[in-house]
């Protein structure tokens, strides 16, 4: 039976030594919590760093003994690896960059070293406790090489991925000097899952600029296989939080815990008295400066809630020998220092700041109390904290002021949204949020609540896993299209078998891979002598179908015994004859046409148009990918309105867009050439959108081959124009 295996760097356990004795103790963790129903139900295995550093053989043995009993396996660090993998790459490199904290991202080759070893060591691990068909989902930007790794040593895995973090924009993106390899390092898996929209858009962008692949409908075309890209806002074990919050707020006064009736004394100690609650490790990222001063301001602005607000900080301490976390801590201390110095009085603190992490309970204690939570990241992928919040609010009675920076602002927009970089306009939130009608924020919760409930962290792993199922199902129906050893044997067994055959075979992409300038695609020496020698062969007709303008398909091959067909019919030159051209037709439409074309060629840098007999090509391969593609859908829209009764239409081809005298298409030319030369073996190969044309138009028993992976009415598929040239080999 196939398994899941989970990645994550760390597991969902923390190993401590007391007196010299190991133990494990549960975290609590969103992640852990989202998985554990997957990792107990379904004989899976989760691999991780147990948190401590085991010296001698005998540590690790027993470490791993202790963790094994809740399905862990270990990867043991040494420090040395813990310095470079997670303080370095992982926390001064990744984690900075990605957050777009660009000042503090650090470049050094010895942190690129230990996070591609301890990246090799997870696949290890993985691949140890792995077999083919089974389930790896590897967790977060500490992982990104793993996916690939194991890939390339394990084919037939489905292997899914998960970041927990923003993907920043390709502008940010790449100034890393690894990114290509980040990049192919994700791109191992099947699916590639991200919390909103906008962080998969980045990543595609990345992907068609940096690595050139093609994007359909959110799917990688890489060379041999399709990866699905897909948006899982990440959710919160929600009922574990209502209950526990129901439990907590119902227990009378006396029995509830000393910091409860600290945080009930503090409520009553005054009229009008309200607390506003923040929680975060104490991150860069998480915006806790801009946070103080925000509220610096609303005491300036607002001095009639002196001695009635305060502020009660959760800041857990976190990587704390990164230098930027050293100084931050700094930075909060004189700040936090700094409003209770102003505005503090004898009874009244106005930051409350606790600078360490509590437990569970305690954590639903301010978060059912808290009349705000004021989280004002300046970028954070999703942000649990604010639905932990909203789920907490038993008695509906919270408002949540939430940066437009999250992720999870993307779900929660009946929260108060601020840009934390406006401090003046956060000042402004928290008035807002304390003059709010108790209606208006039972309303705001109550629709809330019903969101967040729905889409819980365990519908989030399981649509996670589902759609990781429902994308390898899709590959393996797409791998049975890939023409297998089998498959070409066959073929070639029904070419040698059958009298007269056809082959027709499209130029670029097919038998040419493509150029930036489609004049440097001119064909070469070995392409020469394999349809030379093809086109000698007895009973074959080889035929060149192409949308290439006849000049250039002349040039190349005028003097060579192939059928040529070009601007995809409008000529054609059979063996023995001279080109002839389909029909003739005025080109006035031309006149019209061409202005429009130019005005896109002054508007996208490296466009560029080709007049051909019958069409006019406007070529983007070598303009902005993104630009490129707008700019076509602009031009198709404007071209469709001025052709409108003419006898004209357009194709869409790979970066081209043509416009062109209806009724010519490979299809019908393709029959044409049929209705003369009866042929009982028939093989198309083509590689973009108008071959298509040629597949479908073909009678039922043709081979017909589409090279590359993306979507096709062919029957069969190959990778790339050098398995046709093998493929053609083995005819021979
Ligand atoms: C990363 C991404 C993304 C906090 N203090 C205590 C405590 N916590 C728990 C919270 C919450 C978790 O820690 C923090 O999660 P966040 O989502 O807010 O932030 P990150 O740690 O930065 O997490 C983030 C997340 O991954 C998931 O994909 O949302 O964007 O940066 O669950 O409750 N728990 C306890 N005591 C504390 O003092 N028990």
């Amino acid at each position: 039976m196939s398994r899941l295996i989970i990645a994550s760097n760390r597991l969902p356990l923390k190993v401590e030594k007391h007196n010299n004795k190991y133990s494990a103790t549960a975290s609590a963790g969103g992640l852990a919590t989202g998985l554990k129903s997957y990792h107990k139900n379904n004989d899976s295995v989760w691999i991780g760093w147990p948190g401590i550093i085991a010296n001698s053989d005998t540590d690790k043995e027993e470490i791993t003994e202790i963790i094994k009993k809740e399905q862990c396996l270990p990867v043991f660090l040494t420090e040395a690896l813990i310095d470079g993998f997670y303080d370095g790459f992982s926390n001064a490199t990744l984690w900075p960059l990605f957050h777009y904290f660009v000042e503090y991202t650090r470049f050094n080759d010895q942190y690129w070293e230990a996070y591609y070893k301890v990246n090799q060591m997870f696949a290890e691990a993985i691949l140890e406790n792995a077999k083919d068909g089974d389930t790896v989902w590897v967790h977060d930007y500490q992982l990104l090489l793993v996916p690939n790794m194991l890939r390339e040593k394990c084919p037939n895995l489905k292997i899914g991925f998960f970041l927990h973090i923003p993907f920043p924009s390709y502008e940010v993106f790449r100034i890393l000097p690894w990114r290509e390899e980040l990049l192919t390092g994700i791109l191992g898996a099947d699916l590639i899952g991200f919390h909103t929209y906008d962080y998969a858009r980045h990543f595609n962008s990345s992907v068609k600029r940096l690595l050139g692949h093609e994007i359909e409908f959110s799917n990688v075309n890489l060379d041999n296989r399709q990866v699905h890209i897909d948006v899982f806002p990440m959710g919160i074990d929600y009922e574990k939080f209502e209950s526990c919050a129901l439990a907590v707020q119902s227990k009378p006064i006396q029995e509830r815990s000393k910091q409860h009736q600290d945080i009930d004394r503090f409520l009553l100690g005054g009229p009008d008295r309200h607390l506003i609650l923040s929680i975060d490790r104490l991150d860069y990222s998480k915006g806790i400066p801009e946070r103080l001063k925000a509220f610096k301001c609303f005491l300036q602005k607002y001095p009639e809630y002196i001695e009635k607000v305060s502020l009660l900080m959760l800041t857990v301490p976190s990587r704390t020998d990164v230098e930027e976390y050293q100084n931050l801590k700094t930075e909060v201390d004189v700040l936090v220092g700094g409003i209770n110095g102003e505005f503090g009085t004898l009874n009244w603190n106005p930051v409350i700041y606790f600078y360490r992490s509590l437990p569970f309970e305690n954590l639903i204690e301010l978060y059912s109390s808290a009349d705000i939570a004021l989280l004002t990241p300046l970028r954070d992928g999703m942000n649990l904290v604010a639905k932990e919040y909203i789920a907490s609010k038993v008695n509906q009675k919270g408002v949540l002021i939430l940066s437009e920076m999250t992720g999870a602002s993307k779900e929660l927009g009946e929260a108060i949204s601020v840009n934390p970089n406006n401090i003046n306009y956060t000042a402004d939130a928290i008035y807002r949020a304390l003059t709010l009608s108790d209606e208006e924020r039972i309303r705001a919760v109550k629709t809330m609540q019903k969101r967040i409930k729905r889409y819980d962290v365990h519908k989030w792993a399981s649509e996670f896993i589902k759609s990781l199922n429902k994308t390898t199902k899709k590959q393996e129906e797409h791998k049975a299209r890939k023409i297998s050893p089998k498959i070409k044997e066959l073929i070639i067994f029904d070419y040698k078998k059958e009298k007269q055959k056809t082959i027709f075979l499209d130029y670029d992409g097919t038998l040419q891979r493509f150029f930036n300038n489609p004049q440097d695609a001119k064909p070469d020496e070995e392409l020469y002598k394999l349809l030379d020698k093809l086109a000698a062969k007895e009973n074959t007709n080889l035929v060149l179908i192409s949308g290439r303008d006849k000049d250039t398909f002349d040039k190349w091959f005028g003097n060579r015994k192939y059928n040529l067909i070009a601007e995809h019919g409008a000529w054609k030159r059979e063996l023995g004859s001279d080109w002839i051209e389909r029909k003739a037709v005025h080109d006035e439409w031309k006149d019209n046409i061409l202005p429009v074309l130019e005005s896109y060629v002054d508007r996208t840098p490296g466009s560029l148009i080709e007049n051909k007999t019958y069409s006019l090509v406007w070529h983007y391969r070598k303009s902005d990918i993104e630009l490129g593609a707008l700019r076509a859908l602009e031009l198709v829209t404007d071209i469709s309105n001025l052709i409108i009764n003419q006898d004209l239409e357009i194709l869409e081809g790979s970066k081209v867009i043509e416009i062109k005298v209806a009724g010519i298409n490979k299809g019908i030319a393709a029959s044409e050439y049929l209705m003369n030369h009866k042929s009982d073996f028939v093989m198309a190969m083509g590689d973009d959108w108008t071959d298509e044309f040629l597949f479908k138009e073909l009678p039922a028993k043709a081979h017909t081959i589409k090279v590359g992976t993306g979507n096709s009415v062919a029957k069969y598929y190959v990778n790339t124009y050098r398995d046709v040239r093998n493929f053609l080999s083995d005819i021979l």
